[in-house]
């Protein structure tokens, strides 16, 4: 086992991997920019290691100064969080260069699904359903106009290097294709410095449904159910849920063994989730594979009583998996508590936290790094903390949300406390009854 792990990242995740680390005898160390000096990442961790100032660009995601870091402590091994450096190949090889154990995909496996028409056409090969469209990458607006329209209208153009949905563009008729086309790839070659595009049948109103795998390292995969993520807004996630509304135990059988044939099919090791669109008539489309730990991954710990963290750090080390497949005891929701205004187009709200009240009893987990004092830096994301609950049935999970999110309290600066407790009283959201089109709709009540 691992004696010492580096976790290069900050904020909750950072934390999260720490409470790990201590329970499981590992020694921590945190690095930080000068801008997270106080955060809570630092005081915990057994080591902290400075390595640049508050821009990302130096420091969260700047290679030698966090291998520097690791060698300087002797860590065996590096955590990378979610973001940052934690889906980058060329990091994950570096490590590997070092002979410091990446707690993540290797090179190979992140370059692989990174590249979303390879990863989409791995997929086919291993015989997960995917979205009608066209072989892979399409080379000329020809090839374009001849797919779409075998395909048939409407169509989604797609950048091979997106995600976020960057470079996406949804086309409704053949008119509108070569504007679509160009702007696409103009988008895609700014923001990736590539404009590689592939083309599928739109998916109209999908709810967006993801399935956890872990795989190890003698190549067997197993999955832990899923997460509704449907509740997004400009390809941000909001709130997640499992069991999701639309899930039957047919249809779970069916994604998880999808999934778990995805995995396996790839040899993937560590942590992973697939994600999928699924149709009102609950058809599934592989859509993306990630290959970190997810920002909602406590609402799956909550509902299998599971450590994901300790899960990877296990298969990290080379510890089989015992291969079995799970379903939800319990209902989980998770509320992702944003500095941002939601009065005012979730306008980010950085600042000092004043006052601070923490929500806690039964079936309540908050995962943050924030505290009265506080100061939220304006120089990374946005989320303060995680708040979730687990019941025996939804109702109870969204009844103690309410409750948990009512005697939240946080001032000093703005936060979307009051988005998720309109979201939790929604006709659409109360009955299950919403798709990824949901926000689009949403309408913020003014305060009382
Ligand atoms: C789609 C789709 C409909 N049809 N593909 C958005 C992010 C990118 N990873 C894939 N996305 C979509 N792909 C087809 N063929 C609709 C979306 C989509 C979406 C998906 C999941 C969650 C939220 C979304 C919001 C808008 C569009």
């Amino acid at each position: 086992m691992f004696k010492k792990i580096l976790i290069a990242n900050r904020g909750e995740i950072a934390l999260r991997v720490i409470r790990t680390c201590k329970e499981m005898g590992i020694k921590s160390v945190a690095v930080y920019s000068t801008a997270d000096a106080e955060s809570l990442h630092v005081k915990f961790a057994d080591e902290a290691v400075c390595i640049g100032p508050p821009s990302s660009n130096e420091s969260y995601l700047k290679m030698p100064n966090i291998i520097a870091a690791a060698e300087i402590t002797n860590a065996d091994a590096i955590h990378p969080g979610y973001g940052f450096l934690s889906e980058n190949a060329k990091f994950s090889k570096i490590c590997a260069e070092h002979d410091i154990k990446f707690i993540g995909a290797s090179a190979e496996m992140i370059d692989r699904m990174g590249d979303k028409a390879n990863a989409k056409e791995t997929m086919k090969a291993a015989g997960v359903p995917c979205v009608p469209g066209s072989d892979g990458v399409i080379e000329t607006f020809k090839d374009c106009q001849k797919v779409a329209k075998e395909t048939g209208y409407p169509v989604m153009l797609k950048a091979s290097a997106g995600g976020g949905g960057k470079g996406m563009r949804a086309v409704w008729k053949a008119e509108d294709l070569k504007d679509a086309w160009d702007s696409a790839r103009q988008e895609s070659k700014a923001a990736f410095g590539n404009d590689d595009m592939y083309i599928e049948k739109l998916i109209e109103e999908p709810r967006h449904i993801e399935i956890q795998i872990v795989g190890d390292s003698t190549g067997k995969a197993c999955h832990l159910s899923e997460r509704d993520c449907s509740i997004q807004r400009r390809h941000q996630k909001l709130t997640e849920e499992v069991p999701s509304p639309f899930m039957t135990d047919e249809l779970r059988q069916k994604m998880g063994d999808a999934a778990v044939k995805a995995s396996e099919f790839i040899k993937y090791e560590g942590a992973g989730t697939v994600e999928f669109l699924v149709d009102k008539n609950r058809n599934f489309y592989f859509m993306e594979m990630n290959t970190r730990i997810q920002v909602e991954h406590p609402i799956t710990e909550q509902v299998i009583d599971f450590d994901l963290i300790r899960e990877q750090i296990l298969v990290a080390a080379g510890v089989p998996i015992s291969g079995k497949n799970y379903s939800p005891k319990l209902h989980a929701i998770e509320c992702r508590i944003n500095a941002e205004d939601p009065h005012n187009g979730f306008r980010p709200s950085p600042g000092r936290i004043t006052t601070l009240h923490a929500p806690g009893g039964h079936g309540v987990r908050l995962d943050t790094h924030v505290y009265a004092g506080y100061v939220i830096p304006p120089n990374y994301d946005s989320m303060i903390a995680k708040l979730i609950t687990t019941a025996q049935t939804r109702e109870e999970a969204i009844s103690k949300m309410k409750r948990a999110l009512d005697e939240f309290y946080i001032e000093g600066i703005k936060t979307t406390i009051p988005f998720h407790r309109q979201l939790m009283e929604h006709p659409d959201y109360v009955t299950g009854n919403y798709t990824t089109k949901f926000m689009e709709d949403f309408v913020m009540q003014d305060k009382q």
